[in-house]
């Protein structure tokens, strides 16, 4: 049948089972627009305040739901301000398809009205990207940009198509899915009995679990896999949930901000397990100093993270529920509790300086309001605190922006996640800077009644950075302290939502006895100490077992 390229997206949309999309409208993009109207019931399509937030919304719903994260944009500006979004994607290995509209192809190349080399711009943040000047390419070119962003390691696609691309009519028939790449699982490529040996030696093995095994599907065989050697689990930031932070093997977080526990654990090891991770600068600090006793088995889907930041003694590649599988079969099934009972007690206490309303007190009140919710953050000290206080038991339950640090990443993601679940609990948990960046997205959050508890960590000041200050600057706070005399009530009344202001335990205790939450956005601004800080840290460069308790 003739249809148009409009047309022709939204029914490829259709067979790859996408039913959401997230959106901001544009010259170039009105064609499309024009035929989504007519598709409204086959869609939800939800309108950002901008199209960053748009993006990270896609995002959220990838993360948390496990599905492709879709997103229009227009040409020229609409384009230019998806690329935070998408590098944000990019550097997490969330699925996204951002369909961007580019001017119409007789006016490429000239400077044109709102036209910007879109697919230039994003090539190095993109697993690929695709221009489309002709409607009967856009069958195939979408059925093999939506395989690439779930496939293998999942990333973000652009497709940017011109204007007379959307309106030309072309033959289309609804093509047999190309979605054999995600069948096509990678074979297992390494040396699973030497594995297995140095395993079934090892007296103080760790497992490093990081943001692939929710990725792959793996987190049953990481549980079995553990269980079955007793092996402690320490995760990266991508990776809390990939074992229930309620089990006694889980040991949360590790790296910078790691427990010293944790971070010990890994550096005392005598075989580290890395499952799905990269070795990320701000999990390893000195990688020539890094768990230097151990051997370091490292496996993942992709290869190309071997030895990139760490040599491993052993790379195992493929996927890795298989590779978990085969490990929770293979291992001989070993009693470790003298090694679990060295790192317990290796544990130290943190202290906070407002023992009555501090981070962690504020993140326990939410938890036992709200229970098992998906948590988005934005980026900062309150990050990392939900990181270490939250507690994640299962994975696509935490929505951060790991790789790039995206300040302005969590309302959107919170947005998508609701849309994503809406049977399930959102809160997002942000900071004061952060929250000032994309808080326009307040407008999707009432004009759509998306009920996202929103609790603002509010420190009157970009207050990761001005602890770095106070560590490693001698108390030189330059333009840090971003004031306390914003009144996020009112803002948030503007846009017709409830906020509450909190100073102490029992105010707190009111805003979280509210009967709202999950029936409608809220905002709870929590006046937290100024010098709260993170602890544990490791000085940047130094070795995790170098940690400083405050
Ligand atoms: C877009 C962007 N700009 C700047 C930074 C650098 N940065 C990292 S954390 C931080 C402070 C965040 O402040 P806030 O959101 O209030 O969180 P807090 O640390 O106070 O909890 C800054 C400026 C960043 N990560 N992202
Ligand atoms: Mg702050």
């Amino acid at each position: 049948m003739q249809l148009t390229g409009a047309q022709i997206l939204l029914e490829c949309l259709k067979t790859h089972d996408v039913n959401t999309l997230f959106g901001y409208p544009g010259g170039a993009v009105i064609p499309l627009y024009d035929a989504l109207h007519d598709q409204m019931d086959s869609f939800t399509h939800i309108r950002a305040a901008h199209e960053q937030g748009a993006v990270h919304a896609a995002d959220g719903y990838a993360r948390s739901t496990g599905k492709l994260g879709v997103c229009f944009a227009t040409s020229g500006p609409g384009a230019t301000n998806t690329v935070t979004g998408i590098a944000t994607a990019y550097m997490d290995s969330v699925p996204l398809l951002v369909i961007t509209g580019q001017v119409p192809s007789m006016l490429l190349g000239k400077d044109s009205f709102q036209e910007i080399d879109i697919t230039g711009m994003t090539l190095p943040i993109t697993k690929h990207s695709y221009l489309v000047r002709d409607a009967s390419e856009l069958a195939s070119v979408l059925d093999e940009a939506m395989s690439i962003a779930v496939s293998g390691r999942p990333g973000p696609v652009l497709v940017d198509i011109t204007k007379d691309a959307f309106i030309a009519k072309a033959e289309f028939e609804p093509v047999e899915l190309a979605m054999k790449n995600v069948q096509d699982k990678p074979q297992m490529e390494g040396d699973l009995d030497l594995a297995v040996k140095w395993i079934n030696e090892s007296e103080r093995p760790v497992i490093y679990a990081g943001g692939g095994v929710a990725l792959g599907d793996a987190e049953a065989g990481l549980q079995s896999f553990a269980e079955r050697g007793d092996i402690p689990v320490v995760n990266t930031l991508m990776g809390l949930g990939s074992i229930p932070r309620s089990h006694e093997l889980s040991y949360g977080l590790v790296g910078m901000h790691g427990f010293s526990e944790t971070n010990t654990a890994v550096m005392d090891s005598d075989l580290v397990i890395a499952i799905g991770a990269r070795f990320s600068d701000r999990v390893i600090g000195n990688p020539d100093k890094f768990a230097s006793e151990a051997k370091i088995i490292h496996i993942d889907i992709d290869k190309t993270e071997f030895d990139k930041n760490m040599p491993a003694d052993l790379s195992l590649c493929g996927d890795l529920q298989v590779w978990m599988q085969s490990l929770a079969y293979a291992i001989d099934k070993t009693q470790r509790s003298d090694w679990r009972k060295r790192i317990n007690s290796g544990k130290q206490p943190i202290a906070f300086l407002n023992e009555k309303l501090n981070p962690q007190t504020v993140l326990e009140s939410v938890h036992e309001r709200v229970g098992d919710a998906i948590v988005a953050t934005d980026v900062g000290q309150h990050q990392m605190w939900t990181a270490q206080y939250w507690p994640f038991n299962r994975t696509r339950q935490f929505l951060t922006s790991g790789g790039l640090g995206t300040m302005g990443y969590g309302l959107g993601a919170a947005i998508g996640a609701k849309v994503g679940n809406p049977e399930t609990p959102v809160v997002l948990v942000t900071g004061d800077g952060s929250f000032r960046m994309n808080c326009n997205e307040l407008a999707t959050l009432s004009a759509d009644n998306i009920p996202v508890t929103v609790v603002l960590m509010n420190n009157g000041a970009l207050g990761m950075v001005r602890q770095w200050q106070k560590l490693f600057q001698n108390e030189r706070y330059a333009q840090t302290c971003i004031g306390e005399n914003i009144d996020y009530v009112r803002l948030v009344e503007a846009y017709g939502i409830k906020g509450f202001k909190v100073t102490n335990e029992t105010e707190l205790s009111w805003a979280m006895a509210w009967e709202g939450h999950g029936k409608a956005p809220v905002l709870i601004d929590c006046r937290i100490e100024k010098d709260e800080d993170v602890y544990p840290i490791v000085p940047p460069g130094r070795p995790i077992s170098e940690f400083i308790l405050g």
